[in-house]
């Protein structure tokens, strides 16, 4: 594999950045060709923000598949693909050649096709991370069916959502998976959300931990019981995972992501786009080399693990690792001891784990090499200076460039990042946009930022003003939502909900959010969401959740909650509304803090303001700024001397 669109140097950045900008039809058309299309494409970009209507390659037709798997065939063969570790480190590796992964695709595509699945049906896919979830996705876009992958630590409710918002038909799941020391009961979670469901006409179960499953007749199938079926039925019968030619603008999955309001939205990309993006951003912000090994520790079931476990490495013939377990388990020396067995030579983390590795101190990096590292990425929250440089300093050993990379589910890909020994890295900064990204600052109305602050910043909310391949195309189900959420704050912007700094170079750092979407631990939630499920408890009259800093997670989840009455003491109570939320949304929402209250400071109008609660939680108590419009402004001094 060579990739001729790979930039060498800060020039050719440069050059790559003005093309794209002045003429991006030429610009991604160029890159286009590289890949494999059955029909070449009539029209590069049509767009319109207003509507908002986004199509790239039009009238294309290709398979995401073909690119990922049968093109490398004649070369890549026998080099591995998947490499699976474990998350026992006692347990056999699995290591999946393009050849194996090829033909595991076709047998699983094959099984989904006599499974009833069919083109543009929505496939659940709730698994742990096994190499059999990449065959799954990969088999759906191989047939033309549109993937959701949910993450595994999601509760049956918010399983329950998403089916009935994708009216998905099919789910591929597992017995149960392995995270750490736990056990997880997938299939048991699959039957809580099944309860009440009318759509779901086939689960297919795949074993990994033997937990013991009920298997209900007529709906539930083995996944070892199918495949074999597949195989003994003979793999060179006529049409046997044979591929769906899609149109470039066919839906390839769905993903769930977290807004501000309401419940989550189904974030939905395209083919062509899609693959053209996060290939072109992969080779080019790691800088991947043909051989090399890449090691990206997301879930697959967060954008993260789509764009850069699978299509992006793969669409390159990378090898790319799945790590089925934990940074800190059986030890925090976890992902230092893959990265020696396996001589990987990019990783790519969240700062997140990276902090929380620090609090371990050095010892667990004591008779590591890491020799083999050349790259090191972070992604999903702003990385603090601290952070950076333990990364740069204990990890890389001064000699990896470290790309911070800010994008988002709905962007697909890498949107500003610097380019690994390309450009420059400056700690906590993501820096230049990737060519094809028109990224601007803008105030409340949505003027450009032309003035800098005290500082010497340009300071505002981040908006992309015209799209980029890896857009997402709409929000499942719902156009409306979709021009809502992202073009109707700014006329004729994608805005990010992003705000963030520019200096006079043009670099970029991302602030945080500006909505009231949290980040915990690198992972989205909303507001709103977490109140839904704190206000489903029986005792709850009310509450409102803001986020404040933390440590190791970056954002913590605190909760203000207003009750009837305790059960119990209050300690019990807070326990209860813990489990409520967790039992509603699932673990990673679970509040930090609970703080009772009698009342939450609201506007005359009944709007809480939140700014005022978001100050208290962040423990800045001395400077609330005006609190005149409150209806009851005596609320705020009891909540700021109120105990935890
Ligand atoms: C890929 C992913 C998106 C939100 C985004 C921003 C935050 C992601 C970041 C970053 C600062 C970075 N974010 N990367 N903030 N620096 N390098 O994480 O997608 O789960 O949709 O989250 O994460 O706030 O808006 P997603």
């Amino acid at each position: 594999m060579s990739y001729p669109y790979q930039i060498k140097s800060l020039e050719e950045y440069k050059k790559a950045y003005q093309q794209s900008i002045e003429d991006p039809e030429k610009f991604w058309g160029d890159i286009a060709s590289n890949f494999t299309w059955r029909r070449r494409w009539d029209k590069v970009l049509n767009w319109d923000f207003k509507e908002p209507k986004i199509e790239w390659f039009a009238g294309g037709k290709l398979n995401i598949t073909e690119n990922c798997l049968d093109r490398h065939l004649p070369s890549l063969a026998e080099k591995p693909a998947i490499i699976w570790e474990p998350n026992n480190p006692e347990e056999r590796t699995r290591v999946v050649t393009y050849e194996r992964l090829h033909k595991r695709v076709c047998q699983f595509a094959q099984v989904l096709k006599n499974n009833g699945v069919k083109k543009g049906d929505r496939v659940c896919i709730y698994m742990g991370m096994v190499p059999e979830l990449a065959y799954a996705v990969l088999a759906c876009a191989r047939i033309g069916a549109i993937h959701s992958v949910i993450f595994g630590g999601f509760s049956a409710q918010s399983i329950a959502d998403r089916l009935e918002d994708a009216k998905a038909e099919f789910i591929v799941t597992c017995d149960g998976a392995y995270r750490g020391g736990k056990d997880i009961p997938l299939k048991s979670v699959i039957d809580d959300a099944l309860i009440g469901n009318k759509t779901v006409k086939r689960v297919i179960v795949y074993t990994r931990t033997r937990t013991p499953v009920s298997m209900i007749k007529g709906r539930d199938v083995w996944w070892e019981d199918e495949m074999r079926a597949v195989t003994e039925s003979g793999e060179q019968a006529e049409g046997y995972g044979q591929i769906e030619v899609m149109d470039a603008e066919d839906p390839l999955f769905i993903l769930y992501t977290s807004g501000s309001t309401g419940k989550p939205k189904g974030v939905v990309h395209t083919s062509g786009g899609y693959m053209v993006w996060t290939n072109y951003t992969f080779v080019n912000a790691f800088q991947y080399q043909p051989g090399q090994v890449h090691f990206c520790t997301a879930d697959i079931g967060w954008i993260t693990g789509h764009s850069y476990i699978i299509y992006g490495p793969l669409t390159a013939g990378a090898t790319s690792i799945m790590f089925e377990g934990v940074p800190t388990w059986p030890d925090a020396g976890r992902f230092w001891d893959i990265i020696d067995k396996y001589k990987v030579d990019i990783l790519y983390t969240a700062p997140t784990a990276i902090r929380s590795l620090m609090g371990f101190g050095l010892d667990p990096l004591k008779g590591k090499s890491l020799a083999s590292l050349k790259v090191l990425g972070t992604v999903g929250e702003p990385i603090n200076e601290e952070a950076w440089h333990w990364y740069d300093e204990h990890i890389g050993k001064k000699k990896c460039p470290v790309v911070d990379t800010w994008w988002q589910t709905e962007t697909g890909g890498l949107m500003i990042t610097n380019l690994a020994g390309v450009t420059p890295a400056v700690p906590s900064w993501a820096t230049l946009p990737m060519p094809g990204v028109q990224a601007l600052l803008v105030d409340e109305k949505g003027q450009e930022i032309t003035e800098k602050d005290a500082d010497g910043y340009y300071k505002g909310n981040l908006c992309i003003k015209a799209p980029w391949p890896g857009i997402l195309r709409t929000t499942y189900g719902d156009h409306e939502r979709f021009k809502t959420n992202y073009f109707s704050t700014y006329e004729n912007m994608y805005f990010t909900g992003d705000g963030a700094l520019r200096d006079d170079q043009g670099f970029f750092r991302i602030t945080g959010r500006v909505d009231d979407v949290l980040n915990v631990s690198g992972h989205r939630i909303g507001t709103a969401e977490v109140e839904n499920a704190i206000n489903m408890h029986a005792s709850v009259v009310e509450s409102a959740v803001v986020g404040y800093p933390h440590d190791i997670k970056g954002q913590g989840i605190y909760a203000y909650v207003t009750v009837t009455g305790f059960r119990g003491d209050e300690q019990s109570t807070r326990q209860d509304i813990i489990q409520t939320v967790s039992r509603i949304i699932g673990p990673i929402a679970k509040p930090d803090k609970i703080q009772f209250v009698s009342g939450l400071p609201k506007t005359r109008s009944g709007k809480i303001m939140r700014r005022v609660l978001r100050k208290i939680a962040e423990g800045e108590t001395s400077n609330l700024g005006d609190t005149s419009t409150l209806l009851d402004p005596s609320v705020v001094e009891e909540i700021k001397n109120g105990k935890l």
